[in-house]
C-alpha cells in the first residue's frame, strides 16, 4: 500500500531545522501570550519574567505551567487571546459532568489543525482512495470534527456517522464498503464483537483503523486487529491542545510521531516538576507553538509517557512519544498499592475463556479498600459447570495477584452483560467515599 508523507519538508526535516523553527515560534508565542492574555501577563509579572528572557529552547522551563484548574477558573473564554469575533469554532473536553474545558480556534488554528491531522492519517496509511467511517462523536468532543477535516483535506471519502447506533454503523460499513474505521478502541471492541457474532467479517472491506481518545493495552489492540482483520494505529491529543493531531503512530507502530512544528513537548517528574532524561517516563507537558485563539504555555497533561528521538524506519524524523501509561489521576490506590486499570486489562486479555469486556469496582468496607474485577466468560455452558467456573476464577485471581500484588475479588458474569461503550470506555466504578 502506498504510504504518503504529507509534508516531507517538515516531517523529514533534520533536527537542527526543527529546533530552530521551534525556537523562533516559542519566542513569538511567549510574547503573544504575555501581551494578549491577562492570565499570562499576571503570571509573568509576578515572577519578573519577560518574553525576552526566552533565548533558547531550554528556556521554556522558565515559563509558568498551565493546569486544568486554570482552564476551569477562566471558564469559558478567559484564556482566549483574540476577540470572540475572530474565533470561528469552539470545542471542549469530553467529560460528562461539571463544566467542560472550552477551547477556541481562529481560522488559522483550524487550518493548522487540519494540516496536523492530514499528516497523521497519512502516517497511518490512509490514502485518497479510502472510504472512511468516522465513528468518533461529533460535537464539543474534538475527535469527530478533527478527523473529518483531515480526511477531507487528504481527499478520502468521509462518512460522518458519529458514534452510536451500532446497527446503522454495521449496515453502512457493509453497504458503502468502508475501508477505514475511526473510533475509540472501546467502541471498536464493541463493533468487532458484533461483527464476529453476526459473521460479517467477510462481507467487509475494512483494512485499517485509527484509534484515539483513550488508551488500550497492546493485547487489546491485537485482539481487535485480529477480530476485524485490520491494522490499527494509536493517536493522541487533548482538547486543551486542540484535540487529535498532536501525535499519532505511523504504520510501523513504534511510538506516536509528534507534530513538533506546532507542539513543544517536555517530560517532567510530576513530584519535583524537574525535567527527566530522554527516554524516561514522566508527565507530558506541552507548549502549543502556533495557536492564536487559545494559546497554551506548558500545559500539564497529567498523562504519563516518554519521548523517543531515535530514527523511525518510516523516514519521518519527528520525536515520538510512547504509549500513555495512564494518567497520574487514573491511578487507583488500593490498600496503599498503586493499581493502573491497564494492568488489569493485560490480565483480562491474556485469558482465553474470558471476553475482553471488564469492569473494576472499588469499594470501602470499614477502613479496608476492596477491588472487584467483573468479567464475562465466553462459553455460556460454563454456567452449568461450577467446578470449571471455580477453577477459572481461582486462576484469574492468581494472575491478578501476581500482576497487582494485591488480592482482588473475581466475579464472572454471563456473556453480553457488562456495559459496552460507544465513545470512551468507563471501566472503573469507584464507590469509595474517600477516594485515594
Ligand atoms: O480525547 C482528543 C482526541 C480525540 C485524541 C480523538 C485522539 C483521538 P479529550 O476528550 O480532551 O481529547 O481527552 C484528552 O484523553 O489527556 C488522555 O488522558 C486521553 N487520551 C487521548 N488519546 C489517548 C491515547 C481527546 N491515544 C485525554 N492514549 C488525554 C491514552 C489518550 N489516552
Amino acid at each position: 500500500m502506498e504510504n504518503i508523507i504529507w509534508n516531507k519538508e517538515i516531517e523529514c526535516a533534520d533536527r537542527a531545522t526543527i529546533k530552530a523553527l521551534q525556537l523562533e515560534r516559542l519566542k513569538k508565542i511567549v510574547k503573544y501570550c504575555y501581551e494578549r492574555v491577562p492570565f499570562y501577563t499576571k503570571k509573568f509579572d509576578e515572577t519578573g519574567l519577560k518574553p525576552e528572557d526566552i533565548k533558547t529552547l531550554e528556556d521554556v522551563r522558565k515559563l509558568p505551567f498551565t493546569t486544568a484548574d486554570d482552564l476551569r477558573n477562566n471558564y469559558p473564554f478567559g484564556l482566549f487571546a483574540t476577540d470572540n469575533k475572530d474565533i470561528v469554532r469552539v470545542h471542549g473536553s469530553s467529560g460528562t459532568t461539571g463544566k467542560p474545558k472550552i477551547v477556541g480556534y481562529t481560522k488559522n488554528d483550524l487550518n493548522n489543525w487540519t494540516e496536523c491531522l492530514t499528516r497523521m492519517i497519512c502516517a497511518a496509511g490512509v490514502t485518497p482512495e479510502d472510504v472512511v467511517q468516522i465513528s468518533f462523536g461529533y460535537g464539543l468532543f474534538t475527535g469527530g470534527f478533527g478527523l473529518h477535516y483531515g480526511m477531507e483535506n487528504l481527499g478520502a471519502m468521509v462518512i460522518p456517522l458519529s458514534s452510536g447506533n451500532t446497527e446503522r454503523q454495521l449496515m453502512i460499513m457493509q453497504d458503502f464498503g468502508t475501508t477505514v474505521l475511526i473510533a475509540t478502541p472501546s467502541y471498536a471492541l464493541y463493533l468487532g464483537d458484533e461483527i464476529e457474532k453476526r459473521g460479517l467479517k467477510d462481507k467487509l472491506k475494512l483494512r485499517l483503523a485509527l484509534f484515539g481518545g483513550e488508551g488500550h493495552t497492546e493485547e487489546m489492540r491485537a485482539k481487535i486487529e485480529k477480530q476485524l482483520g485490520i491494522i490499527a494505529t494509536e493517536n493522541y491529543g487533548l482538547s486543551e491542545l486542540g484535540g487529535p493531531g498532536m501525535s499519532g503512530e505511523c504504520y510501523i507502530k513504534n511510538g506516536m510521531h509528534i507534530a513538533e512544528d506546532h507542539f513543544l513537548p517536555e517530560i517532567i517528574d510530576p513530584e519535583t516538576l524537574e525535567p527527566v532524561p530522554m527516554g524516561e517516563k514522566g508527565e507530558l507537558v506541552v507548549t502549543a507553538l502556533t495557536k492564536e485563539g487559545f494559546p497554551m504555555l506548558r500545559y500539564r497533561t497529567r498523562d504519563i509517557t516518554w519521548l523517543d528521538d531515535s530514527p523511525c524506519p518510516c523516514g519521518r524524523t519527528s520525536m515520538r512519544m510512547g504509549k500513555i501509561q495512564g494518567r497520574s489521576d487514573d491511578m487507583l490506590v488500593i490498600r496503599g498499592v498503586n493499581v493502573y486499570p491497564s494492568q488489569i486489562e493485560s490480565v483480562v486479555m491474556a485469558i482465553d475463556e474470558i471476553e475482553p469486556f471488564y469492569e473494576i469496582v472499588v469499594t470501602n468496607e470499614g477502613y479496608m479498600d476492596r477491588i472487584e474485577v467483573r468479567m464475562e466468560f465466553s462459553d455460556a455452558d460454563l454456567l452449568d459447570d461450577y467446578e470449571k467456573l471455580d477453577a477459572l476464577k481461582s486462576r484469574i485471581r492468581h494472575d491478578l495477584k501476581a500482576t497487582l500484588n494485591i488480592d482482588a475479588k473475581v466475579s464472572l458474569v454471563s456473556p453480553g452483560t457488562l456495559p459496552r461503550f460507544e465513545g470512551k470506555g468507563k471501566r472503573v466504578v469507584d464507590k469509595r467515599e474517600v477516594k485515594k
